[in-house]
């Protein structure tokens, strides 16, 4: 609905057909019209010979808006389906975007010949099929970034509201497609009508404690396109170690990392993790969190934290950032000046939470300047002095900002455009009314850590969660524009991270995508259970639900 802006772009895709011959068949004639329209959604239409009622093979994730299949089916064959530019499409073979999201599609719809048993060519259905994609766009390259706006709102004529529809309608497509007895890959008509309940749909991963090796990285973004998530927030550092190379501040990694070479984010690192994500139409939203979580920090950059003092000498541990010193925003600006160039996305994350004073109390220059400014014993409001500086350093990069709970409930100042994140898990109700009562934006990641396992299917409790269940007028809840799953990383790293996190967040992936009504936990289970197959049928590695088997398991 948000797209239904006069100014919508008008965007379709369509699968035309030609006269195929075969040698041991009639000539046939199928016409197969796939529509992308940022508007309504995107419609698959079309005329078929035969009939089938194998869509209960097909499992769509998430549910889209609305949709409806038939009984009449296509065959797709590998060796003649195309997806191809249409003539009038402004988006040619220079857009890197659609041409990478067209081989994937192809390989996930056909298989690559390795992880698929059978690989029957039919000759007896060489239906070809072309699926061709028109974009109206100013920007035939398709270079830019996907942004909170473009996804829901093309209000503005953004190419990329069309692209990033366009990804996710190809995604929705692959889902629909199946293979029936015989290896064949088949689609009904279907008719579909999509968009997202919200807006920013993330997964946070953490890099900081334990390293996160590219591969595992980008594996995971393939995995959160497969369920339409949008945001990547990358916690990429904190106490434990400091992997992001910083051009400005080698040291920082050189020292702060787990190891200088091995576990570090180059800047070619870093950017090939926002193409991939860009590809798949996933933000990269950095946080770079402080005062509290910035132990690593101090290893590269002596005089940015504040020494602990036990009784009158200094214990030789040190605390949050300094908050009192000039040199504390000197670094600041120039650090985020960098991070604000190596990052494209409208937003940074700064933080903000869990900040321990106990270090801060124990300073006694800390406690000068704390009488000088008239704070008392309120750290809190040290706090709030320090986040106050910092997000004026961060508002003349440009960048909107977003910030943990704590920071709007510690009375900061904050810019009208901040996102809070709320993730403390008791009062949600009351701090998403606090938050969005005084006008801001919220995400809720509260009801979703994914760190926390136990025995059993959790994924039904994040799945049956209703983020607008506060009290609260229409108005504010427009402002909660999203969640996040989060998968804290001091149990995680690449041997376990991908199973942990998957299928566990495609329920918030639902969640946060599909209509509020779709809250069925059984009719959500038989889809579940299909689309788990699906991912791992693609490769990844998602854990099962429960027993069963898939018909492609995991090799
Ligand atoms: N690290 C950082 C963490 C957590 C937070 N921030 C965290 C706190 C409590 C739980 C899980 C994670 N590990 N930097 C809080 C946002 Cl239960």
């Amino acid at each position: 609905p948000g797209c239904c802006g006069l100014g919508c772009p008008p965007l379709w895709a369509s699968v035309l057909t030609a006269p195929t011959m075969a040698a041991l068949r009639l000539l046939s004639v199928w016409t197969l019209l796939l529509t992308v329209t940022v508007c309504d959604g995107w419609l698959f239409d079309g005329f078929a010979a035969r009939r089938h009622s194998e869509s209960d093979e097909v499992a769509l994730w998430p549910l889209p808006q609305k949709f409806q299949t038939s009984v009449d089916a296509f065959r797709l064959s590998s060796a003649s389906f195309q997806i191809v530019h249409a003539k009038e499409s402004t988006a040619g073979p220079s857009c890197s975007l659609l041409q990478n999201a067209f081989r994937r599609y192809y390989s996930y719809i056909f298989g690559n010949g390795r992880k698929h048993g059978k690989n029957l060519e039919n000759v007896f259905d060489a239906d070809l099929a072309e699926l061709q994609v028109q974009i109206t766009s100013a920007d035939p390259e398709c270079d830019g970034y996907p942004s909170l706006k473009s996804d829901e709102s093309c209000e503005f004529l953004l190419p990329l509201c069309s692209l990033s529809l366009f990804l996710l309608g190809l995604e929705t497509f692959s889902q629909l497609v199946y293979e029936d007895d015989y290896g064949g890959q088949n689609i009904n008509k279907t008719s579909i009508s999509d968009f997202p309940r919200f807006a920013h749909r993330g997964i946070l991963l953490d890099s900081s404690r334990h390293y996160l090796p590219l591969k595992v990285i980008l594996a995971n973004l393939e995995a959160m396109a497969m369920n339409k998530f949008n945001v990547f927030h990358w916690h990429i550092v904190d106490d434990q170690s400091f992997p992001f190379q910083s051009r400005t501040f080698p040291d920082l990694s050189h020292k702060g990392a787990y190891h200088p070479y091995t576990h570090v984010y180059t800047p070619a690192d870093v950017k090939m993790v926002i193409e991939f994500a860009r590809m798949r139409g996933i933000r990269v939203l950095a946080e770079f969190d402080s005062p509290g979580h910035t132990f690593s920090w101090g290893k590269g950059q002596t005089g940015l934290l504040t020494p602990c003092f036990s009784g009158s000498s200094p214990s030789g541990t040190f605390g949050p950032v300094n908050p009192i010193l000039n040199s504390t925003y000197d670094f600041m600006t120039r650090f985020f000046k960098e991070v604000s160039t190596v990052f494209p996305d409208a937003y940074i994350h700064l933080g903000g939470d869990e900040v321990d004073f106990s270090c801060w109390k124990s300073n006694p220059d800390i406690q000068k300047f704390m009488d000088q400014q008239g704070f008392g014993q309120d750290y809190r409001k040290l706090e709030s002095y320090y986040i106050q500086r910092l997000l004026d350093i961060v508002s003349t990069t440009n960048k909107g900002y977003m910030v943990w709970q704590e920071v709007f409930d510690n009375g900061v100042k904050l810019k009208g455009d901040t996102v809070v994140e709320v993730w403390m898990n008791n009062n949600v109700d009351k701090e998403l009314q606090n938050v969005t009562g005084s006008g801001f934006t919220a995400i809720l990641s509260a009801p979703w850590y994914l760190d926390y396992i136990s025995y059993g299917q959790d994924w039904k409790k994040y799945y049956t969660v209703e983020p607008l269940n506060f009290e609260g007028t229409a108005e504010q809840k427009k402002l909660v524009i999203g969640g996040e799953a989060c998968l804290w990383g001091e149990y995680v790293d690449a041997t376990n991270l991908t199973p942990r996190l998957w299928p566990r967040a495609s329920a918030v992936g639902e969640r946060l995508w599909s209509d509020e009504n779709v809250k069925d936990v059984g009719s959500a289970y038989d889809r579940l259970v299909k689309h788990r197959c699906r991912m791992v049928r693609r490769g990844i590695p998602a854990e099962p639900l429960y027993i069963g088997f898939c018909p492609h398991e995991y090799s």
